[in-house]
């Protein structure tokens, strides 16, 4: 539960931000409008038994058409900065070729919208709309992809560069390869852990390539990744040789290259013949240096051979567990084992069943809990000696959650999907009083 001492900006280093995020394909709707192109996940969409509620992001929160009012909105949290990305098939509706101008006004109006009112612009190139005519030619299997990506974010920075306060490349490659390659939960729903192994490589190269390309045309900008991160813990001591695979596979691998220029090699060898195919340079484009590195941050794992469940643990709404000490065991690790540009957690957030109660309110005292918690995870490890420069709420309102369709609320702010009306829920009142403090 929520602690009696409560939690203001004093709390926090100086200059730390507080911000809400979203991403394109969950909330913005309009698939067919401003000249914007298929994406994997309107394909996705389509395909019987992908979404649980056989729905799409073909309306979602319909933020295309609301933008104004939903500026307005985010001002009146009282947040520093918002976090949003852009969808690619809006800039180039093949994937590659000419800039498609409608959909650049689009963004230009949204981040000019957010500056005239006084919050930062934090742009994320790819959260995993990837265009439906580059995935028709193997998508991030095909190394070209990674170049193609490259010349997007050219034409993104050209026109956006200079007005934003930072870009990061991609968010959470580990969803767009392995969640979506092997796991098959995420477009474009593939079981081939080879192919996965070579998404995740193209997308690291293309992260790579992007950022030399960036830096190239505007040197002074700020860049990043964001990358899911959770630490794993081993149930008994036993366990601890599938906590180390477990660690690898999910954080390490992506990590690694980045941070280091390598591949972890305990991991390369699990993976044996999977392991993908590079090429000599591909490495050193990968560690090229970042200026931040954003941490998503929802749960941790618990290793367990019998797949038994830690004790007296709380769940969301997603099954998964509330663990508010991972996060801070996971930056202090982060710093201990790397030589990291200050962080930003770039989503941390909550899906419960929430309801808009007759008194028009929603009483989400749960969703308080976790960012309360949370927050003082981040606290705990600032004071630890982590560089951590601000805090991103996952979500700024109720959306389109991938798999789940509309059967899961993350929002700050509730969406009555039929009449579009957004009402802050009591965790938007809370953060709005944090950020306001
Ligand atoms: C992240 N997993 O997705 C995304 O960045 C958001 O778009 C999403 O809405 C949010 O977290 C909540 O799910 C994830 O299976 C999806 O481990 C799945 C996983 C992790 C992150």
């Amino acid at each position: 539960a929520q602690r009696a001492d409560i939690l203001t900006r004093a709390d926090f280093p100086a200059h730390f931000i507080f911000g809400v995020a979203t991403s394109a394909y969950q909330i913005e709707g309009a698939v067919h409008e401003g000249g914007r192109g298929e994406s994997i996940w309107d394909t996705f969409c389509r395909e019987p038994g992908r979404i649980k509620d056989h729905t799409s992001g073909e309306v979602a929160c319909d933020h295309y058409h609301c933008l104004e009012s939903d500026l307005d909105l985010i001002k009146s949290l009282g947040v520093d900065a918002y976090r949003f990305s852009v969808a690619w098939p809006r800039i180039q509706p093949s994937g590659t070729g000419e800039a498609n101008e409608a959909g650049l006004a689009f963004y230009e109006r949204l981040v000019d919208g957010l500056t005239q009112r006084g919050i930062e612009p934090h742009l994320t190139l790819y959260h995993w709309d990837l265009p439906q005519a580059l995935q028709d030619v193997g998508g991030w299997t095909n190394r070209q992809t990674a170049f193609h990506f490259a010349e997007y974010a050219r034409i993104v920075t050209e026109r956006l560069g200079n007005k934003v306060r930072s870009i990061a490349t991609l968010n959470e490659p580990w969803c767009s390869s392995i969640l979506s390659y092997q796991i098959g939960e995420h477009a474009p729903g593939w079981h081939n852990t080879g192919a996965a192994l070579s998404a995740a490589h193209h997308l690291m190269l293309g992260h790579g390539l992007a950022m030399r390309e960036m830096r190239r045309l505007n040197p002074s900008a700020t860049l990043g990744i964001v990358l899911n991160l959770g630490p794993a813990y081993p149930a008994t001591p036993a366990d601890e040789p599938a906590a180390r695979i477990a660690d690898g596979t999910f954080n390490r691998w992506f990590l690694d290259p980045i941070f280091r220029g390598e591949y972890p090699q305990d991991i390369w060898a699990h993976y044996g013949a999977y392991a993908p195919e590079t090429e000599p340079g591909d490495l050193e484009i990968i560690r090229a240096p970042l200026d931040f590195l954003g941490v998503n941050y929802y749960t941790r794992s618990y290793v367990a051979k019998g797949g038994d469940k830690p004790s007296g643990a709380e769940y969301t709404d997603m099954g998964w567990e509330v663990y508010p000490d991972g996060l801070r065991d996971l930056l202090v690790r982060l710093e201990s084992d790397y030589t990291l540009p200050p962080i930003y957690i770039t989503e941390n957030g909550a899906a419960y069943p929430d309801v808009l109660g007759q008194d028009e309110a929603v009483h989400d005292a749960e969703r308080v809990a976790y960012f309360d918690g949370h927050l003082r995870a981040v606290l705990a490890a600032s004071r630890a000696g982590v560089d951590v420069r601000g805090y991103f709420a996952w979500s700024l309102m109720d959306n389109f959650e991938w798999a789940f369709g509309y059967t899961k609320r993350f929002g700050l702010v509730y969406v009555d999907y039929a009449t579009q009306q957004r009402v802050l829920k009591d965790s938007a009142k809370w953060y709005q009083a944090l950020a306001t403090s």
